[in-house]
C-alpha cells in the first residue's frame, strides 16, 4: 500500500494511444497498418510512455473505422495479418512496454456473422444475439425511407450518430437496435450465449499476451428493462449507461475472464457520473480498473458542436471533484484527448503564433501528465499537432459529420456553413489526420499518393524528425515531464490539492506523498502575470518549466509568469 492505495503497475502507467489508421503506413496503400507501428516501437520507447492502446484493429467494414467489427479473431485486412500483430506484440514486450486492445462489444458490425444469422429469420438460433423488436402501429406514421407505412420504430431513442435507433430490416419485418450508426447492431447481453463468447474472444487476446483492454461504450450494454420510451427531458445516456445488469455483467465479465489475468481495464463510461464511478472502478466491486470519465473535456458543450471558450475556474472545479470525491479504492484516469475529440492544443491552447502554439501544447501536457490518475497521450500530442484547417462537407470522413449533414442540415435545423464550421472546432475527423513524422511527401506516413485522410499542411512545421533534434521541441518537454512523473511516486500515489480554485488564468496545485511535495504552477493566458503565491505556499527547486531559463529567483514569493508559462517545483 501507497498512502492508502494498493500498488498496481497500471497506476503507475503512462499509455500512448495509437489510430493505427493515421499513425504509419508500411505499404504505401494511404493507410496506416501495423507493421508501420512496428517501425515506430523505438519512438514511443524514446518518449517514455510504457503502454499502448490500440484503437480497433480487428476485420472490420469500416463504417465507424473499426468500433464496427466483423470478424474479432481477425486483423483489420488493411491493417495486416495475425503474424503482423504478433510481430508487433513481440517488439513491444521487448522493449518493456505492454498492450492494451480495443474491446468493442456493445455492438458489433452488420457485417458481423452473429447478424447475418440473426437477421435470417425469426427462429434463428443467432435471433437473440441482437435486439428485435416489432414496430408500433400508428396509422398516421410517416413514410420514412426503409419504413412500412403505418409503423414506427418500437421506441423513441435516437442514435448517437443522428436518427432513430431502429432500423427496420424487411425480411423478418422486425426493427433492430443501433445505438450507433446503422451498421453497428447492438449485442443483446440478456443473452448467456453472447456473454460467454465475448469471455472467449477477450481470453483469445489476453492468451496472446495483451495486458487488457480499453472497453468501448461499456456501460450501455444492459438496456433499460422493456424499453420503454425516454420521457421529455430525459438524459438518454444516462439512462442508456446505468442499466440494471450493468454491474451483475461486468462483474461475471471479471469473474470468468480478467480476475484470471494480471491485466488493466479501462472503461469509456459516457453516461457515468463521479458518483457513479465507484460502483465501476471500485476495488471491491471487482469489476474495471478504471473508467474515462469526460467531466472536463465536456466543459461548455452546449450541444452538437457547440462549446462555450473555458472557463479555468471550471475545469479546476471538475479535477477537485474527482480528488474528493473518489476514494482510495477508486483509481482515476487523466486525459485530454483522444480519437473523437479535437486537438487538445486547438481547443484549450492559443494557436497564434508557432511559439505560443509549442508553449500551450507543453503546458497542457505538464497538466495530464501531474494530476491524479493514470495518464493517457493521444498521438500527435507529443509533438503539438493542430486541428486541420476544413472547408468542405466532402473533405471529412467521420460518420458524425456525414449523418449530421443527412439529417440535420437536410432538415434546416444547421446550415451547411455551421455544420462545417462546428466540425472544423469540434469534429472528430481532426484527431484523425495522419501523424506528422517528417518533411518528405505525406509528412513520412506514407509513401503512396493518397492518404485515408487529409495530411495537415502544417506538417513542415510540426513534425517528429524536427522535434527530435531540438532539445526544447514539444516532444523532448513530454519526454521531461514523462520521466519526471515516472521517477516519483508523489505524482502517482500522491494528494491532490487546489491552491487557487478560483483565479480565472492561473492554476496552481500540489502533489503531495510523504516529504515529497511538486507545486504545479499554469499560466492558461496568453498575457505576462505577476502571480503572488497564496501565504503560505513555497515555491522552491524548478524541476522543469516549458521556457528555456527562469526569471524567478528560488523561494520567490511572486512569480512573473509568461504567456502560457508551465513550471513544476519541488518543495
Ligand atoms: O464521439 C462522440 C461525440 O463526438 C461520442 O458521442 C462517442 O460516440 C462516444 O463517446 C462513444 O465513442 C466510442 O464508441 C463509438 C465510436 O464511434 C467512438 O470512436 C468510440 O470511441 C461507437 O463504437
Ligand atoms: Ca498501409
Amino acid at each position: 500500500m501507497i498512502n492508502g492505495y494498493s500498488k498496481r503497475w497500471w497506476k503507475e502507467a503512462v499509455v500512448y494511444q495509437i489510430y493505427p489508421r493515421s499513425f504509419q503506413d508500411s505499404n504505401g496503400d494511404g493507410i496506416g497498418d501495423l507493421n508501420g507501428i512496428t517501425s515506430r516501437l523505438d519512438y514511443l520507447k524514446n518518449l517514455g510512455v510504457n503502454v499502448i492502446w490500440l484503437s480497433p484493429h480487428f476485420d472490420s467494414p469500416n463504417a465507424d473505422n473499426g468500433y464496427d467489427i466483423r470478424d474479432y479473431r481477425k486483423v483489420m485486412t488493411e491493417f495486416g495479418t495475425m503474424a503482423d500483430f504478433d510481430r508487433m506484440l513481440a517488439g513491444i514486450k521487448k522493449r518493456h512496454m505492454r498492450l492494451i486492445i480495443d474491446l468493442v462489444v456493445n455492438h458489433t458490425s452488420d457485417e458481423h456473422k452473429w447478424f447475418q444469422e440473426s437477421r435470417k429469420s425469426r427462429t434463428n438460433p443467432y435471433r437473440d444475439y441482437y435486439i428485435w423488436r416489432d414496430g408500433k402501429p400508428n396509422p398516421n406514421a410517416p413514410n420514412a425511407p426503409g419504413t412500412p407505412p403505418g409503423l414506427d420504430p418500437p421506441n423513441n431513442y435516437n442514435s448517437f450518430f443522428s436518427g432513430s435507433a431502429w432500423q427496420w430490416d424487411e425480411t423478418t419485418r422486425q426493427f433492430y437496435l443501433h445505438l450507433f450508426a446503422v451498421k453497428q447492431p447492438d449485442l443483446n447481453w440478456e443473452n448467456p450465449k453472447v456473454r460467454q463468447e465475448v469471455y472467449s474472444l477477450m481470453r483469445f487476446w489476453l492468451d496472446k499476451g495483451v495486458d487488457g483492454f480499453r472497453m468501448d461504450v461499456i456501460p450501455l450494454i444492459s438496456k433499460p428493462t422493456g424499453l420503454p420510451d425516454l420521457t421529455p427531458g430525459q438524459n438518454a445516456v444516462k439512462l442508456w449507461a446505468n442499466g440494471p445488469r450493468r454491474d451483475e455483467f461486468l462483474q461475471e465479465m471479471n469473474r470468468e475472464v480478467l480476475s484470471k489475468y494480471d491485466d488493466m481495464s479501462v472503461g469509456e463510461a459516457i453516461g457515468i457520473d463521479l458518483a457513479g464511478t465507484h460502483d465501476i472502478v471500485g476495488e471491491e466491486r471487482h469489476q474495471l480498473s478504471q473508467i474515462f470519465n469526460f467531466d472536463a473535456t465536456r466543459i461548455g458543450n452546449q450541444g452538437g458542436y457547440n462549446y462555450r471558450p473555458l472557463h479555468l475556474p471550471e475545469l479546476k472545479a471538475v479535477y477537485t471533484a474527482h480528488a474528493t470525491v473518489l476514494g482510495k479504492q477508486d483509481w482515476d484516469t487523466s486525459f485530454l484527448s483522444n480519437h473523437d475529440m479535437s486537438r487538445v492544443v486547438s481547443r484549450w491552447g492559443d494557436t497564434s503564433t508557432p511559439e505560443l502554439r509549442a508553449l500551450s501544447a507543453k503546458l497542457l501536457q505538464t497538466m495530464v501528465l501531474t494530476l491524479r490518475g493514470t495518464a493517457y497521450l493521444y498521438q500527435g500530442d507529443e509533438l503539438g499537432m493542430t486541428n486541420y484547417p476544413w472547408t468542405k462537407i466532402s473533405e471529412f470522413n467521420d460518420i458524425e459529420v456525414q449523418n449530421r449533414f443527412k439529417t440535420e442540415v437536410a432538415q434546416g435545423k444547421l446550415t451547411e456553413q455551421q455544420l462545417i464550421a462546428g466540425a472544423a472546432a469540434y469534429g472528430r475527423d481532426n484527431a484523425r489526420t495522419p501523424m506528422q513524422w517528417d518533411k518528405s511527401s505525406n509528412a513520412g506516413f506514407s509513401k503512396g499518393n493518397h492518404t485515408w485522410e487529409p495530411v495537415n499542411p502544417n506538417y513542415l512545421e510540426i513534425n517528429a524528425a524536427d522535434q527530435l533534434k531540438d532539445p526544447d521541441s514539444v516532444y523532448h518537454y513530454n519526454q521531461r515531464v514523462i520521466a519526471l512523473r515516472r521517477s516519483d511516486p508523489a505524482f502517482i500515489y500522491g494528494d491532490y490539492q487546489d491552491l487557487d480554485p478560483t483565479h480565472e488564468q492561473v492554476f496552481l496545485y500540489t502533489r503531495t506523498l510523504g516529504a515529497s511535495s511538486y507545486l504545479i504552477v499554469l499560466n492558461f493566458s496568453s498575457q505576462p502575470i505577476d502571480y503572488t503565491l497564496p501565504p503560505g505556499t513555497q515555491a522552491k527547486t524548478l524541476k522543469l518549466g516549458n521556457y528555456k531559463d527562469s526569471t524567478d529567483p528560488a523561494e520567490s514569493t511572486t512569480l512573473h509568469l509568461r504567456p502560457r508559462e508551465a513550471r513544476i517545483y519541488k518543495n
